[in-house]
């Protein structure tokens, strides 16, 4: 039962929407089905179950913090990640990290990762009913300590990580097979330099040779696709970085796959949600990893900031909702992860909401007409538009917490279950 208080606020705030043209029904019927991909390493700080206690190491990545109750194994991930879906409103993905799999113990070096080592996953993720992504790990690891892996130019390293990353799509095209569901595989390197290089495009040269390799191998588009992430600069890399935006713009347009968009990766004056329309023009796909920095690539947890905003309405605007694809990418590790997860999703599906109740052709007349001053008001008064009475009736149409009720719930379960932790 909806209380009767937030039924009614929902009533008035939905009459306000109407008033401007705008079907608040058609709008949650759609947000209901945009799956968000969760990003599996914000439960355990991108430790991974390579070895007992496997901690992130170099790569440029950091987490700070040491709050307690990480998840330490599978199956503690598993629990929390339910828990996290049990919290969000609409159906979720989750995308995971081949230093994830079920190793049972047993070293499992990167280069001989294989699909039975996620065939755990996969009936997890099939009895919970959602999709999986998947990741190629190439940090946290000796042969990538020397800040080169698909770019190397030592051959035996090279040739490492090109076989780590054909596994990888391997397991992605085992995994979107299995769960009748596709599987988007994403490539991120970490290689760069930390100070001015000399042989700017030798590297890229390798890269591009490795890229080319692994994907040699066809697989059907409806099991796996892939995606390839870019990035200006990390900490160690703050010169060069080898897989930039120009490069990977420029290998997924004329290699046909995807490119995934970190907000986290471009100078922090740049507005990430001004690329979409662009980027949209000419790619099939976007697949998006919504994290906030805080003055460098820090990926804390996303909030409903003016980036987030901007990005969900330009995907919105730009009609292309079935074309992008939403995922996560943070990992704040001092405070409660599960919350952090929760907080952070929904903060990008509220994102969402603002941006399906938008008046887009009450917007766009005005500014064809040059109504400037009309265009600018109608977007002031927008901010202050009564969407979080929208928000809340959707959470208990769903039976699920809203307002600070949330803090309770991530409350009882830290006292329950990661309190109990050590
Ligand atoms: C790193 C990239 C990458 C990673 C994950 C863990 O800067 O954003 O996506 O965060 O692979
Ligand atoms: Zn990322």
């Amino acid at each position: 039962m909806i209380p009767k208080h937030v039924h009614e606020a929902f009533a008035w705030a939905k009459q306000r929407y109407e008033d401007l043209g705008v079907d608040v029904d058609a709008s949650l019927r759609i947000l209901s089905s945009i799956p968000i991909s969760l990003h599996c390493w914000q439960a355990d700080d991108v430790g991974g179950f390579e070895r007992a206690g496997a901690a992130l190491g170099g790569g440029g990545l950091a987490v700070t913090g040491n709050y307690p109750g990480k998840a330490r194994n599978i199956a503690e991930m598993q629990q929390d990640l339910e828990k996290v879906y049990s919290l969000l409103p609409g159906r979720h993905r989750l995308s995971l990290h081949a230093s994830y799999g079920d190793f049972g113990g047993a070293a499992v070096d990167r280069d001989a990762v294989l699909p039975e080592h996620f065939a755990g996953w996969v009936d997890w993720a099939r009895d919970l009913g959602i999709g999986l992504d998947f990741n190629c790990t190439l940090f946290s690891h000796p042969r990538a300590d020397g800040g080169f892996t698909l770019s190397s130019k030592d051959e035996a390293n090279r040739a490492f990580w090109v076989e780590h990353v054909k596994r990888c799509r391997a397991i992605s095209d085992f995994i979107g097979r299995e769960l009748n569901n596709r599987c988007i595989h994403n490539i991120w390197i970490p290689d760069g330099m930390k100070d001015t290089p000399a042989d700017r495009i030798g590297y890229r040269r390798q890269l591009l040779k490795s890229l080319d390799e692994i994907l040699e191998q066809p697989y059907q588009p409806n099991h796996m696709v892939d995606a390839v992430e870019s990035k200006l600069f990390g900490i160690g890399s703050e010169s060069y970085v080898v897989g930039s935006f120009e490069f990977y713009l420029s290998y997924a347009l004329t290699r046909k796959k995807l490119l995934c968009v970190d907000a986290g990766h471009f100078h922090p004056t740049e507005v990430v949600g001004d690329k979409i329309s662009s980027l949209m023009l000419y790619l099939d796909e976007l697949l998006l990893h919504m994290t906030r920095g805080v003055r460098w690539d820090s990926d804390h947890v996303v909030t409903l900031n003016d980036e987030s905003l901007l990005i969900c309405q330009e995907i919105v605007r730009s009609g292309a909702l079935d074309r992008v694809h939403v995922g996560l990418d943070f990992f704040d590790a001092s405070i409660n992860r599960i919350g952090a997860y929760v907080t952070g999703t929904r903060a990008v599906l509220k994102a969402l909401l603002i941006a399906l109740l938008e008046p887009v052709e009450l917007l766009r007349g005005h500014e064809e007409q040059g109504r400037w001053y009309q265009r600018l008001a109608l977007l002031e008064e927008l901010k202050s538009m009564p969407y979080g009475a929208i928000w809340d009736y959707y959470c208990q149409q769903s039976d699920l917490p809203f307002g600070t009720g949330l803090i309770a719930e991530i409350e009882e379960y830290e006292y329950n279950v990661l309190s109990k932790r050590s």
